[in-house]
């Protein structure tokens, strides 16, 4: 069974994570069938793409694949890692994408749904950054798709508490567009994507693509640069960073030292 399913109808693709078992964990393989997906829509010319979890989730995702992640002395955010190639081909696919969430949305898949370009959510669903959970030194882009979808602040206390955001805090915030019950959830987004299908396709990407680059255009000096990676490499060389990894695996609470 695939671990992630493409559909296309009325000019809308749809994406769903269909590894439950895994808590639809962005793992390598559920990535590259995402990334997939985009290619494939992308030479449909699709005008909307719809990620999502499957019908009902409890999970929409947990994150990067904690399995995956490298125990210790390489970077576990670096620029080819899955998750980060997942971003960007949400920022760079041609039209708009519409997080679709139902359930619980964790770290890596958090900074997924804010990566879109609209986010339609159930009143059940939460958002939680969680780096601080295990121990990950997040990379200065991740960093800016969050401090691009909230102030400061709301960053701030996500990154610090790793607490989940309520739906309702999240649109009350300005971090998600829209809270819709679950059993109208799907027609909402879909009559959403259909209105977009509607008007001007190049106009609306070229829209995207500026509003990318602006989005993204904050000046950082070569020695700023270098001066987080240093500080990130003692983090992903710390014992700390390897204890929350371990921990996760063996079941069991990381127990932090500052070392
Ligand atoms: O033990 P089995 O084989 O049944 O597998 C379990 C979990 O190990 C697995 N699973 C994951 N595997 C890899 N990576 C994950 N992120 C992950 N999350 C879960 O899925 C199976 C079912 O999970 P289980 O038994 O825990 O289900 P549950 O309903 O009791 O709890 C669901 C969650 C989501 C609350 C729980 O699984 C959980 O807390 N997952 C980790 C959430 C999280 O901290 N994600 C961040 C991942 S790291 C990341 O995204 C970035 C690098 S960062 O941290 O920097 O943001």
């Amino acid at each position: 069974m695939s671990l992630v399913l493409a559909d296309v109808r009325d000019g809308v693709g749809t994406l769903t994570l269909n590894h439950p078992k895994k808590a639809n964990a962005l793992s390598q393989a559920v990535v590259a069938g995402i990334v997939a997906g985009l290619a494939e829509f992308r030479r449909d010319k699709v005008r909307v793409v719809v990620l999502r979890a499957q019908p009902g989730a409890k999970i929409w995702s947990a994150g990067h694949d904690v399995g995956e992640l490298p125990e210790s002395r390489r970077d576990p955010l670096g620029w080819d890692d899955p998750l980060r190639n997942l971003i960007r081909e949400i920022e760079l696919f041609p039209a708009p994408v519409i997080a679709m969430v139902e359930g619980s949305v964790w770290g890596g898949a958090t900074e997924t749904v804010f990566a879109c370009d609209l986010i339609v959510a159930a009143p059940e669903a939460t958002f939680s950054v969680t780096p601080a959970k295990l121990g990950v030194p997040y990379n200065v882009s991740g960093m800016l798709t969050f401090l691009n979808s909230a102030s400061i602040r709301i960053v701030k206390e996500m990154a610090f508490t790793a607490k989940p955001v309520t739906a309702e805090r999240a649109e009350r915030l300005g971090l998600i567009n829209h809270v819709v019950p679950r059993d109208t959830l799907e027609a909402f987004t879909y009559e959403l994507a259909r209105d977009i299908t509607t008007l001007a396709p190049l106009s609306i990407a070229v829209m995207k693509e500026q509003l990318r680059i602006l989005a993204g255009a904050h000046p950082m000096s070569p020695q700023g640069f270098e001066r987080i990676q240093g500080l990130r490499r003692v983090v992903y060389d710390s014992r700390d960073y390897a204890e929350g990894i371990r921990a996760f695996k063996e079941k069991r609470p990381p127990v932090f030292k500052g070392e």
